[in-house]
């Protein structure tokens, strides 16, 4: 894995969803479309600092495709899924002892307000458990 590769060639087949939707923001920020923080990039993830940080390092990783939701993007592209997660723990090893908390809102009922999955790596703070 390389941190700047070119578009992606995942092999996985076809996201979920308009690929260009116009309201998918995340899409847009992997496309160059809106300014973002990116703190990592290759050919399958996209990883930029949240604009609203909840922790010291609170870093989004979305895959380039559009899937909506973890299990969606687990059932279509686990190898993405795997990568987000590698990458989570790359970007929590470079900025808060490799310790973090992943998180996927998975719908709005639990607070997933952008419909293009993304995995919240919170970090650099303590925790407390259950999460509100
Ligand atoms: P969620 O509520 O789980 O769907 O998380 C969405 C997150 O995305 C939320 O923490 C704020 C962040 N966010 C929303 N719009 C933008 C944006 O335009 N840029 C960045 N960097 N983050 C955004």
């Amino acid at each position: 894995m390389t941190d700047q590769d070119g578009p992606p060639e995942t092999g996985e087949g076809e996201a979920s969803g308009a690929a260009r939707a116009p309201d998918d923001l995340f899409l847009r920020i992997v496309a160059g479309e809106l300014p973002a923080t990116i703190v990592h990039s290759d050919e399958l993830v996209v990883a930029f600092r949240d604009v609203a940080p909840q922790a010291p390092v609170h870093v989004l990783v979305v895959p380039r495709e559009r899937y909506e939701t973890v299990a969606e993007l687990a059932a279509a592209a686990p190898a993405t899924l795997a990568r987000l997660v590698e990458v989570a723990q790359r970007v929590a090893d470079a900025e808060c002892g490799g310790q973090f908390r992943l998180v996927f809102n998975s719908g709005p009922a639990v607070g997933q307000s952008v419909m293009h999955v993304h995995g919240h790596v919170l970090g650099g703070r303590g925790f407390t458990w259950p999460p509100g």
